[in-house]
C-alpha cells in the first residue's frame, strides 16, 4: 500500500471517530416550558421585553454568593445550592412593567422571609434593600415582604431562569410594578432607612410601586413537594 493511501485511511478513521463518537452521548434537554398551571393559562418566558439598565448579566455560579447583611445578628453568605436547600414554594404571579406590558407565569423559589429569619433580623430593621450584579437596587418594607410572602425565584414556568431573566435569582415582588422585581440579586440588606431609593426610584418612580389596590386576602404560595 502506498503512503498516500495510508494517510487517507488515517484521516478517514479520525473523521469517523468524531462523527460516530460525538453522536453517542445524547444531549440532555431541560424540560419544556409549561403553558398552563391548574387550569390557568400562563404567558411565556419569551413574552418579556429585555430592557435592563445594562443588558443581560452573566453570573458565574461557581463563585456566586448571596449575602444577607445589615441589621441582622447572623450574617449569611449562601451558595446557589444552599439557597435551593430552603423550602421551595410555587405560585402564579403577574409582573406588570410601567411600559404597559404584563406577563403571568408560574414562579418557583424560596421565601425571602425564610432567608431573613435565618439571618436573625434586629428589631430596628424595617426595610429590605436588594442589590444586583448590574448595580441595580430597590427596596421594600420588611412588613410587605413578610405579609405578601414574597419569593426569591430561581425558576419560571418550571425552567431555571435564563441569564437574561435574572439567573440565578429574581425577586417576585407580587403586586408591585416591574422595577421592584430585581434580577441577578446578590445582596439582601436589612435596614432602618425608610428613605432609601433604588435605581428607578431615584429617577422619579414611586417608591411604593403598587399596582392598583390589591384586594387581599392573598393566597399563599404552595409548598412544593418533591
Ligand atoms: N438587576 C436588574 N433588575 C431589574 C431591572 C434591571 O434593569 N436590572 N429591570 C426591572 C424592570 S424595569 C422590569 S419591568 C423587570 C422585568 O424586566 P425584563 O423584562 O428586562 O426582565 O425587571 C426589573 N429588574
Ligand atoms: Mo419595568
Amino acid at each position: 500500500m502506498s503512503r498516500k493511501w495510508l494517510w487517507l485511511g488515517i484521516v478517514f478513521l479520525v473523521i469517523l471517530f468524531f462523527v460516530v463518537g460525538n453522536g453517542e452521548e445524547p444531549e440532555r434537554l431541560e424540560t419544556t416550558e409549561i403553558q398552563e398551571y391548574q387550569g390557568e393559562k400562563l404567558d411565556s418566558i419569551e413574552d418579556f421585553r429585555e430592557n435592563s439598565i445594562k443588558g443581560p448579566q452573566s453570573v458565574d455560579i461557581e463563585t456566586y454568593q448571596l449575602e444577607v447583611a445589615g441589621l441582622i445578628n447572623n450574617p449569611l453568605s449562601l451558595t446557589y445550592d444552599e439557597v435551593l436547600d430552603f423550602q421551595a414554594y410555587e405560585k402564579v404571579v403577574q409582573l406588570n412593567c410601567v411600559e404597559g406590558w404584563a406577563v403571568k407565569l408560574l414562579w418557583e423559589g424560596v421565601l425571602v422571609m425564610d432567608l431573613i429569619d435565618q439571618a436573625d433580623p434586629m428589631e430596628e430593621a424595617t426595610h429590605v434593600i436588594f442589590y444586583a450584579v448590574d448595580g441595580y437596587a430597590t427596596s421594600i418594607p420588611l412588613e410587605t415582604i413578610r405579609e405578601r410572602k414574597m419569593l426569591l425565584a430561581y425558576k419560571m414556568n418550571e425552567l431555571t431562569l435564563p441569564p437574561e431573566r435574572g439567573y440565578p435569582f429574581q425577586l417576585v415582588a407580587e403586586d408591585k410594578l416591574g422595577y421592584k422585581w430585581i434580577k441577578w440579586v446578590v445582596k439582601i440588606e436589612l435596614s432602618d432607612d425608610a428613605n432609601f431609593r433604588g435605581y428607578w426610584e431615584t429617577r422619579g418612580y414611586d417608591n411604593n410601586a403598587d399596582i392598583g389596590t390589591p384586594e387581599g386576602p392573598w393566597p399563599d404560595p404552595e409548598k412544593k413537594k418533591d
